[in-house]
């Protein structure tokens, strides 16, 4: 792929040399990763392709349709309203960093005991080989975590960043006026860039193909409810992840012409790991690409991962915007409704996201949860006390794993996932 790129990869600014080294690691790893697994579904070549081609293709997608005048929008966080980017005929991509890659090149500027998600991603606009942060026109970032909303500011040094203000009582009637009038300054503020109208009509399409993308992942996600599973744990986080930087209608179209292909395979009783697998839940952090460490040592030792209950997961497709009625003022009301309903950690209380894993375990018949934060992540490290007293109510073991991109802790990863399958087999038996 490199050679054919390398004049588009120079004209967005990427620094050519670093970016060779980073693709050579990303490829053998997802060789390793990827590649070994036995089974899988046929149209898992196309994810395969897109990942083949991440860095290459679709960016040159995304730099044609700049040619022809239309807007880059990068996003961090799920809470990035992206029905309004497409309404302004923009794209939005994914920013969020998943690569050890670039940490160290963050840790010369920010301190080191930050969450690796933050690092990563500026790092990765620091050293100029993330492609989508090169062809983005604006950035969109939220006050979600502490962290994130500092470095939201450094960040606006190097590319225009634009900061939503998340409120963190969503349920409250004032949580959700004020997120409402976000929703109309990002509006405006799009509009601006793109030099586009946000129409209701415009509005309602969007709200239409967005939620087509999320019906199609809740549908991949549903099918995995199936014993055995019909596709691996790795190869739909895979999925989850790309669903942030993909073309939305075609992504759309693969994720459903994987989903017959699995119909198919629950009808024969086919699926891609013994039908006695421990069936276990991941529930915390996001995991952006190439982030698999935890899939993979789980899977390795001989487990079903069924469900992320993660933004790179459940917390993204779970609701639809409903919208009551075809005014823009009804559309971005069922925009706050949909978007008060994603229960990130930074909200406070959480019940909901209690509710949701208990909910979800039950769904999947999980015999256990890894419970997954990054290091420094507060929010989702200190609520883990409050989602292991919930399973212990449903009688279900959960395992804290708190690590960061490294692969140092590997291992012990894989010492204590192993222990954990046992207590679950030990549970079986009694
Ligand atoms: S809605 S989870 S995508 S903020 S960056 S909170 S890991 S310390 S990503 Fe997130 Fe939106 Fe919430 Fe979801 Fe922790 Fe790291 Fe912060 Fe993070």
């Amino acid at each position: 792929m490199a050679e054919n790129y390398v004049e588009m990869w120079k004209s967005i600014g990427m620094d050519i040399e670093k970016h060779n080294e980073l693709l050579n690691i990303l490829g053998q790893y997802y060789g390793a990763v990827y590649l070994t697994q036995k089974n899988r579904p046929k149209a898992m070549g196309y994810f395969d392709l897109v990942v083949s081609e991440i860095h290459g293709l679709r960016i040159k997608e995304l730099n044609d349709s700049r040619k022809a005048g239309k807007k880059v929008i990068g996003a961090f966080c799920i809470y990035a309203p992206e029905e309004l980017a497409y309404a302004a005929d923009a794209t939005m991509v994914g920013l969020c960093g998943g690569a050890d890659f670039s940490v160290p090149d963050a840790e010369a500027i920010l301190p080191r005991n930050l969450c690796p998600l933050i690092k990563s991603f500026y790092g990765f606009k620091l050293n100029k080989t993330c492609p989508y942060f090169q062809s983005s026109d604006l950035v969109v970032g939220e006050t979600t975590c502490e962290g994130k909303k500092k470095v939201y500011e450094l960040l606006n040094e190097l590319i225009p960043t634009y900061v939503l203000e998340v409120p963190h009582k969503p349920d409250t009637r004032q949580g959700k006026e004020f997120w409402y009038k976000e929703l109309e300054a990002f509006k405006a503020k799009l509009e601006e860039v793109t030099g586009n109208k946000i129409t209701a009509e415009k509005l309602k399409e969007s709200i239409e193909l967005i939620n087509n993308k999320r019906k199609a992942l809740k549908r991949l996600s549903d099918l995995r409810a199936n014993n055995p599973s019909p596709i691996s744990g790795l190869d739909a986080l895979l999925i989850y992840q790309i669903s942030f930087n993909d073309d939305v209608k075609r992504f759309i179209t693969k994720v459903n012409e994987l989903c017959d292909e699995l119909d198919e395979r629950v009808r024969k009783g086919e699926g891609v790991t013994a039908k006695d697998a421990p069936r276990v839940m991941i529930s915390g952090c996001p995991m952006a690409i190439p982030n698999w460490k935890v899939h993979s040592i789980t899977q390795a030792a001989g487990a079903s991962v069924v469900v992320e209950e993660s933004c790179v997961g459940t917390r993204y497709f779970t609701n639809l915007v409903e919208p009551k009625g075809d005014s823009l003022n009804d559309l971005l009301w069922a925009m706050v409704e949909k978007y008060s309903q994603i229960p990130c950690a930074c909200f406070t209380p959480n019940d909901a996201r209690i509710k949701s894993v208990t909910d979800l375990a039950k769904q999947f018949e999980a015999e256990g949860v890894i419970y997954y934060t990054l290091q420094n992540c507060h929010d989702y490290n200190v609520e883990g006390v409050k989602v292991d007293r919930a399973l212990k109510t449903l009688g279900l073991p959960m395992l804290k794993i708190e690590t960061d991109y490294t692969m140092g802790d590997s291992e012990q990863i894989k010492t204590r996932i192993e222990a954990f399958l046992e207590i679950i087999q030990a549970k079986r038996k009694s």
